[in-house]
């Protein structure tokens, strides 16, 4: 008779806690509770029973329905706080409102204007190479024809890493690297970063540079022209003009800057040409022969053109940016623009 009654207090045990662990909403707990605690429940129909046992066995007997009772008790308090907690939460969210997309970044405009060059340069012919940001000072100036303590070392504000490894003034090394590596036909450009104690609203400390390098068999400077005025045309517009005008950098001989119809203007003079028709985009000239003596070509063989413009510059002038700041700030309504 005890077994049989223990049976029972088991059996009803394990069935109210698993009807409270599934229960989905309220209404079905409240259901629960009055099946499995209510007056009329099988727990309380069973304390009801309780006198019809033996007297020696009630007291084991009453033990096993008050724990019984304890146990589907915790379980309905547990049910309650689960379900209230998930209508507390649904109160606030509304399923049915559109989601919040993430936000999506996109190329910063240096990236994407270093990224189009290569692309009409690669339309040309070129190849896309790179080289180290810090480098030696060889790569940097001595192959590159600057003599020990020459002035024209001057003009490339120069930040030391240690006495022989510095940041790189601009990509020029790239030819040097270039050229040590491979045998003409060379027709290729380098982009990257570069790096001078510049510090005002047309320069930067950090800049970009795409540096541009052909050595071949009979390359000229119409060649050079040719080259620069195909992508003065596909990056700006096609009607844009270029001109060369008379410089000098140790590493190319004769050396020109190349400048293009300002692009505010059309060459009318304006605040943005400082009334010269012209904006200057980037630095240029025939390669100098004494850079093939430290490569092992030979110049009777081979000639060459190269170029370095400044990519930040060649943004400024496209899209008509006032301050180069603007390009390293990080703020977002600006680069959003673009
Ligand atoms: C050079 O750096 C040469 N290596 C270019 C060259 C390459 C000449 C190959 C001949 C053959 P330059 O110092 O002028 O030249 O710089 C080239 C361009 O880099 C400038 O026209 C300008 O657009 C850009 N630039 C220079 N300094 C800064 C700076 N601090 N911030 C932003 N742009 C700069």
């Amino acid at each position: 008779m005890m077994s049989q009654f223990l049976e029972n207090v088991d059996k009803t045990r394990i069935e109210a806690l698993n009807a409270f662990k599934e229960v989905a909403d309220l209404e079905a707990l409240e259901k629960a509770r009055v099946e499995f605690l209510g007056l009329k429940s099988k727990i309380t129909e069973l304390s009801r029973t309780l006198g019809t046992l033996p007297k020696n066995e009630r007291p084991s007997a009453g033990q096993a329905v008050n724990k019984a009772k304890t146990l589907v008790t915790q379980a309905h308090h547990h049910a309650l706080a689960r379900l209230e907690a998930a209508k507390e939460r649904s109160d606030y969210l509304d399923v049915t409102l559109p989601g919040r997309p993430p936000l999506a970044g996109h190329k910063h405009l240096i990236s994407q204007t270093m990224a189009e060059i290569c692309r009409i340069f690669a339309k040309l012919g070129f190849s896309v190479v790179e080289g180290p940001e810090v480098e030696t000072d060889y790569y940097n100036f001595e192959a590159l024809n600057f003599p020990p303590d020459h002035p024209s070392r001057d003009m490339q504000e120069t930040l030391f890493v240690s006495e022989k490894l510095l940041l790189r003034t601009h990509t020029s090394p790239v030819q040097i690297r270039t050229m040590e590596k491979t045998k003409p036909p060379v027709w290729v450009v380098a982009p990257g970063k570069t790096y001078r104690r510049d510090d005002d609203i047309t320069h930067s400390p950090m800049f970009h540079q795409v540096e541009g390098l052909v050595v071949d068999k009979g390359i000229t400077m119409a060649d050079l022209k040719g080259v620069l005025t195909a992508f003065a045309a596909a990056f700006f517009s096609p009607e844009t003009k270029i001109r060369l005008r008379p410089s000098f950098f140790p590493f190319t001989e004769p050396s020109a800057e190349v400048d293009i119809r300002c692009v505010l203007c059309q060459g009318q003079g304006c605040r943005l040409c400082k009334g010269s028709g012209w904006l200057e985009l980037l630095g240029s000239g025939m390669v100098d022969p004494a850079l093939y003596k430290f490569v092992g070509y030979n110049p009777d063989e081979v000639s060459g053109f190269a170029f370095g413009l400044g990519v930040d510059r060649a943004a400024m002038l496209k899209y008509g940016l006032s301050n180069i700041r603007h390009l390293y700030e990080g703020d977002l309504r600006f680069l959003r623009q673009f």
